[in-house]
C-alpha cells in the first residue's frame, strides 16, 4: 500500500501524550466529542492541498449533478444562493488527526441539489469531483438527509481560496479528505470507485468514529 504523504502538515505537533493500542499504531485516548487517535487543533485552521490552489471567478463556477439522476442538472454560483441557505456549525476531523470543534460553515445543503436532480433507484454511490480533477468517493447515504452541505461561507465569512473557495462541499461526519475543495461535480454511480485519496491507500469510507482511515482498516 502507498503511505499518502501529502496529506501531512510541517510543523505540527501532537500535544498529548500517546499510548499504544493493541495494534501498535500511537493512539491518544478518546472522548464524545474527540474520536480515537484525534487531538484538539484549537484556533489553527490547517491547509491540505495535494495540487495547486485554483483561483476561480465565482461568475463563471457553476455546479453539476449528473450520472444515474432523473434531471441532470447544473446551478451557477447566482443560481445556488438562491436556494435556501443551511449552516453547519459542529467539528471537523481530518485523517492526519486534528480536529477542529465549533466551526461554523454556510451555504446549502445536498439534500436541496440531491432532490433537484432526483437519483434514480440504482444510485448507491457518488464521485464528488473538484474543477482541479480531485475526486473522492462516498455511498450515497453519508451525503443524504442533513449530512453534506456545498458551502461558500466560514466562520460568517467567504471561504478563503484555500480552504476551498469560492465553494467546496462539506461532509462533516466522515474524516475532511472527503470534503472535496472547489467542487463542482457530484455524479451519482450504481457502484463504488475510488478517488484520489482513496486509490492512494485512504479508507473507502472514513468514519472517524471507527478510526476508518486506511485501507484494511
Ligand atoms: N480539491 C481538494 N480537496 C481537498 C483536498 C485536496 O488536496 N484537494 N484535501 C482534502 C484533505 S486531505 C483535507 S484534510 C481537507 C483539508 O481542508 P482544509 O485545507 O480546508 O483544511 O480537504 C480535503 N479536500
Ligand atoms: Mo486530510
Amino acid at each position: 500500500m502507498v503511505q499518502p504523504t501529502a496529506c501531512s502538515v510541517p510543523g505540527l505537533r501532537h500535544n498529548e501524550p500517546m499510548t499504544r493500542g493493541f495494534s501498535g499504531r500511537p493512539r491518544r485516548p478518546a472522548n464524545d466529542r474527540l474520536p480515537p487517535g484525534q487531538y484538539d487543533v484549537g484556533k489553527d485552521f490547517p491547509v491540505l492541498t495535494a495540487e495547486v490552489t485554483p483561483r476561480l471567478d465565482p461568475e463563471k463556477l457553476t455546479l453539476t449533478i449528473d450520472g444515474l439522476v432523473e434531471r441532470e442538472s447544473t446551478w451557477t454560483w447566482k443560481e445556488l444562493h438562491q436556494l435556501p441557505g443551511s449552516v453547519y456549525r459542529g467539528d471537523i476531523h481530518c485523517v492526519t488527526t486534528w480536529s477542529k470543534f465549533d466551526t461554523s460553515f454556510g451555504g446549502i445543503s445536498a439534500d436541496i441539489l440531491l432532490a433537484a436532480a432526483s437519483p434514480l433507484p440504482s444510485a448507491t454511490h457518488v464521485m464528488i469531483r473538484s474543477t482541479t480533477g480531485y475526486t473522492t468517493n462516498l455511498p450515497l447515504s453519508d451525503i443524504s438527509d442533513g449530512k453534506a452541505w456545498v458551502v461558500w461561507d466560514h466562520e460568517g465569512h467567504p471561504l478563503p481560496v484555500e480552504h476551498g473557495g469560492p465553494m467546496r462541499f462539506l461532509v462533516p461526519h466522515l474524516y475532511f479528505w472527503k470534503s472535496a475543495k472547489w467542487v463542482s461535480k457530484l455524479t451519482l454511480m450504481d457502484h463504488d470507485q475510488q478517488g484520489f485519496w482513496e486509490r492512494n491507500g485512504y479508507h473507502d469510507h472514513g468514519d472517524p468514529w471507527k478510526e476508518e482511515r486506511y485501507q484494511g482498516d
